[in-house]
């Protein structure tokens, strides 16, 4: 087991449609730790770093418009197997197909307004980190509640 760091985004449609809070709530309250949250606007630039695998899709133009259309909000979240957590918490990509109880089953109809985006693996989220937050906006820090979110061997 290993404690792991995922990027996450608010996408521009969870940001206007107010559901910000709703989405870091459901990472709270599940015992992951934010380590890291800042909003910001995607530039073109910043989109196709991003999404560097998807640029020559025939998807990559509205994904691009969309992605750039509103602010996100960035956060990177810790915890043991973060990224596979928090892909399970988030669903399916098509928010239609998306089973209920998750993020984009609750809150969404959609394959491309899917409101959240989650690193898909250990390369992924430290490339990923790495361009949303320079080193020293990812901070340390023991919470309160640590020891009871599980037990040492699982941390
Ligand atoms: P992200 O990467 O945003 O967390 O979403 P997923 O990991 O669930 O999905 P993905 O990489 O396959 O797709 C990235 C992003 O592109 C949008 N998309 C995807 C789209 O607009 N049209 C499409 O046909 C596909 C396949 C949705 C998520």
């Amino acid at each position: 087991m290993a404690t792991e760091r995922s990027l996450i985004l608010v996408k521009p449609d969870g940001v206007q449609r107010r559901l910000i809070g709703a989405i870091v709530t459901r990472i709270e309250n599940r015992g992951l730790k934010i380590v890291g949250m800042k909003m910001l606007h995607v530039t073109p630039e910043l989109a196709a770093e991003h999404y560097a695998e998807h640029v020559e899709k025939p998807f990559y133009p509205l994904l691009e418009e969309f992605i750039t259309a509103a602010p996100v909000v960035a956060l990177a979240v810790e915890g043991p197997e973060a990224i596979s957590v928090m892909r399970g918490m988030m669903g399916t990509t098509n928010g239609r197909e998306s089973a209920p109880g998750t993020i984009r089953g609750d809150y969404g109809v959609s394959r491309q307004m899917n409101l959240i985006h989650g690193s898909d693996g250990p390369e992924a989220a430290v490339r990923e980190l790495g361009i949303y937050f320079k080193p020293e906006e990812l901070l340390d820090y023991e919470p309160t509640l640590g020891e009871w979110v599980c037990a040492d061997d699982e941390k």
